[in-house]
């Protein structure tokens, strides 16, 4: 680490925002335990304490549900139940069988989690296997991965299907607009917590809300049982998809570091692979999401798009990153990495997942550039990463160009990418 106090700053970072087993995205927008944030948080913990990474992973972990699935939200208890919405009244997941004892959310979020075991262990191994970290997690990341594959599946393609753009992490991406634009309002007046921690132009609107919450409500009304064949809502996301293909090549590391056959995690990697090829979109110079409903690959270019890059050997790297380096992304000229198609004229540099740049994004593509050998795109991204959390308060993303702050602040994945990056800038994928 080469400042002092970037290390530091960002260490208080995450102790403000620590709950004692699990870390908030940031106290007063999300004061709940997110799913993949806390995997990215995982991710800067483990420079900390390797014991403090365990417990934030395993906090979520201790949520999952007999089905395998890990939950998008883990709510604390003791916080008011307007905190957030939608919050555990809403959810009820108290009333259903297959939920766990602690009030969670009923939908998912991208598995990053089997990769963020293996970076915490191999941070320190000894600690690892001293605690026995990988013989716990190993069984629960297996049935997260199993419930993916055999309840997520909705297209029959052999890639998981998102049922809710919360699911996607990217939840007011353009690529939503299109498929969103079928599903009825829900008609009940909507409670907006959030709008008291940030500025309502840089949030979803109440029209999406009002979607948001018909899709929750209906998956909810099913108990949550990935059975409903008109679902409105069903696409296949790339981000979720290049992710939870990662997390199998981890599941294999891990079972190989157990004694156990990693081949059968391989052979699945190779099968989601293979499945997200058929999203490649050479005309798009990436891969797009597909809408199950209706079969087609929506056409809006997000950075999702360009994630498949953390996977090693990927047949269509060079293609990928001649459009990150290309107009629609501008690598090189922007400071980090746009959220969404920069030649767009909807594009827009401060609205939530509509064009501004993220912290956990922008690393992803760092790691990839690194691993694929670009060096100094990839310090350039660090560099400008660092400058930018330090040099406002550890925003939740910031316009690509001028790299102005945006969203909340003090926000936990900013603080814990930022130090992974600064301590260990040699890792990739
Ligand atoms: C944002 O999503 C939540 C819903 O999950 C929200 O908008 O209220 C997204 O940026 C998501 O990726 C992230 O996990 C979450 C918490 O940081 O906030």
């Amino acid at each position: 680490m080469t400042d002092p106090t970037l290390r530091l700053a960002a260490s208080d970072i995450l102790e403000r925002n620590w709950r004692g087993r699990h870390t908030v995205p940031a106290g007063g927008l999300y004061p709940h335990q997110w799913s993949w944030d806390s995997a990215f948080i995982a991710f800067g913990l483990r420079h900390l304490s390797a014991r403090r990474a365990q417990q934030e992973l395993e906090s979520l972990f201790a949520a999952q549900w007999q089905d395998g699935r890990l939950p998008q939200i883990v709510f604390s208890t003791g916080l008011d139940d307007d905190a957030y919405f939608p919050g555990p009244r809403f959810w009820r997941s108290g009333d259903l069988p297959e939920a766990p004892a602690v009030p969670t959310a009923g939908l998912i979020q991208p598995p990053n989690h089997a990769w963020a075991v293996w970076a915490v262990h191999r941070s320190d191994p000894q600690e690892s296997r001293r605690t026995g970290f990988l013989e716990r997690t190993y069984p629960v990341l297996h049935r997260w991965h199993e419930y993916l594959r055999t309840r997520r599946d909705r297209g029959g393609s052999g890639l998981l299907a998102a049922v809710h753009p919360w699911e996607t992490g990217m939840d007011n991406s353009p690529a939503w607009d299109l498929p969103l634009s079928g599903v009825p309002r829900h008609d009940l007046e909507l409670t907006r917590p959030d709008l008291r921690h940030a500025d309502a132009s840089e949030r979803p609107s109440n029209a999406e809300y009002g979607r948001y919450v018909y899709l929750a409500d209906r998956y909810r009304r099913a108990a949550c049982d990935d059975a409903d064949a008109d679902f409105p809502f069903l696409v296949e996301d790339v981000g979720m998809n290049a992710l939870w293909c990662l997390s199998e090549t981890s599941l294999a590391e891990i079972a190989s570091e157990l004694g156990a056959d990693p081949f059968p995690h391989h052979r699945r990697a190779r099968a989601i692979a293979e499945a997200l090829h058929g999203l490649f979109d050479a005309e798009a110079g990436m891969y797009l999401a597909r809408d199950i409903r209706t079969g087609e690959r929506l056409a809006p270019r997000s950075v999702a798009g360009l994630l498949p890059l953390l996977l090693p050997g990927l047949p269509t790297a060079q293609q990928l990153l001649a459009t990150l380096r290309g107009p629609g992304f501008r690598l090189g000229e922007t400071v980090m990495v746009p959220s969404y198609d920069l030649t767009r004229p909807d594009a827009d540099p401060a609205a939530y997942w509509r064009g501004p740049a993220w912290f956990n994004t922008t690393w992803m593509l760092m790691r990839s550039l690194r691993g694929l050998g670009a060096h100094d795109e990839a310090d350039a991204l660090r560099r400008n990463m660092s400058r930018l959390a330090l040099g406002h308060a550890f925003p939740e993303y910031v316009d690509p160009w001028t790299g102005s702050p945006h969203g909340t602040r003090l926000f936990s994945w900013t603080a814990a990418l930022v130090l992974d990056a600064e301590t260990d800038p040699e890792d990739t994928p």
